[in-house]
């Protein structure tokens, strides 16, 4: 049977900070970024299709902002070699599910080769397809094997219901993905307002290489190379404060040290004021997420058994909250 427990417990506020001697920077830190990077060669078109997206979702539809994968930094203009991050985009492709489940259309931003809904539910297609014998017209030529039929069906009567709710935009690098965010993020905030969700379940590279710094051609190894990397500039506080102010955001925070996971979680809230930390550990991501909000609040999500998506209970808290937010603007 699937046991899982969701607690809550109060803990101190976390309190409103004053932020108009810190947020000049905190931008300045920003424009300088989207100064030194370009967006991707497809940023304009995809902002048309996120636009086009919400248009059609009609007045009262809830969209949410799901980031997924992690974010690639290039050593090289010319780029051979990159560094890259452990994240996989499970939970984004698991969570986007329940999303669409619960009501919501997502715009799902992932890390190209990353994990993706639905797919993510079914043997690879070698594994489980197989030749008939016959000819074509016959009924012969490839199907499911029958051990994974079911299993398969499932997934796409899902998909199928689905499908004209999820909208794919894809990134490879931290540049791309910031500029998507940005982007995105504004979208929603200007024709969805309370009623849009962002939840950033990407790992982003907190350094990267900046341009005057990086060499043209690939790096070669007749020498040591030095690599000289610099601080991404922090978003969520622009995200929050600048850019989608009425939306709802959850932000993720990973750490391998749980002597400091909570401190570190309460810390992001407090700095840069956003609503939602999900605070998870390395090793049990996928069996306890800790939900710190503003208001001090505590829930922790467990769900022992591994198999089972820990995303399910940690959406269905998250609709919750989402609508009591949206009850406290009565604009929306
Ligand atoms: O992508 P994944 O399912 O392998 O892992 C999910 C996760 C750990 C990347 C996510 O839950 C998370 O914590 N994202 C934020 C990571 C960060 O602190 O940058």
């Amino acid at each position: 049977m699937h046991s899982s427990s969701a607690s809550s417990t109060a803990t101190t506020a976390v309190s409103e900070v004053d932020t108009t001697n810190t947020n000049k920077e905190e931008y300045k830190q920003c424009d300088a970024f989207f100064k030194e990077i370009p967006p991707h060669a497809d940023y304009d078109e995809s902002i048309s299709r996120v636009q086009r997206f919400i248009e059609n979702a009609g007045a009262y539809q809830r969209i949410v902002l799901v980031t997924s994968g992690g974010t690639l930094v290039p050593l090289e203009k010319l780029m051979v070699r990159f560094i890259d991050n452990f994240s996989t985009g499970s939970r984004g492709a698991a969570s986007t599910e329940y999303f669409l489940a619960a009501g919501y259309k997502v715009i799902f931003l992932h890390r190209g080769k990353s994990i993706q809904p639905f797919t993510r539910s079914i043997p690879p297609p070698l594994e489980s397809l197989e030749v008939s014998v016959g000819p074509c017209c016959l009924g012969g030529g490839v199907r499911v094997k029958s051990s994974d039929s079911v299993k398969v069906r499932k997934v796409l009567e899902k998909y199928s219901k689905h499908k004209d709710s999820i909208l794919y935009i894809s990134f490879e690098s931290l540049g791309d993905y910031l500029w998507y965010l940005k982007g995105i993020s504004s979208e929603l905030n200007k024709r969805v307002g309370y009623r849009a969700v962002i939840y950033l379940a990407a790992a982003v590279s907190d350094f990267y290489v900046p341009k005057s710094e990086m060499p043209e051609h690939k790096i070669q190894s007749d020498v040591k190379p030095t690599i000289n990397l610099a601080l991404t500039p922090k978003m969520i506080f622009p995200l929050a404060t600048l850019w989608a102010p009425k939306t709802y955001i959850v932000s993720f925070k990973l750490e391998t040290d749980s002597g400091i996971l909570m401190e570190k979680a309460e810390k992001a809230l407090k700095t840069y004021q956003h609503n939602m930390v999900a605070a998870n550990l390395l090793t049990t991501r996928k069996t306890t997420v800790t939900f710190v909000e503003r208001t001090g609040k505590v829930a922790r999500i467990d769900n022992p058994e591994e198999d089972k998506d820990i995303e399910s209970l940690m959406i269905g808290f998250l609709q919750d909250r989402h609508t009591a937010y949206i009850q406290t603007n009565p604009s929306s």
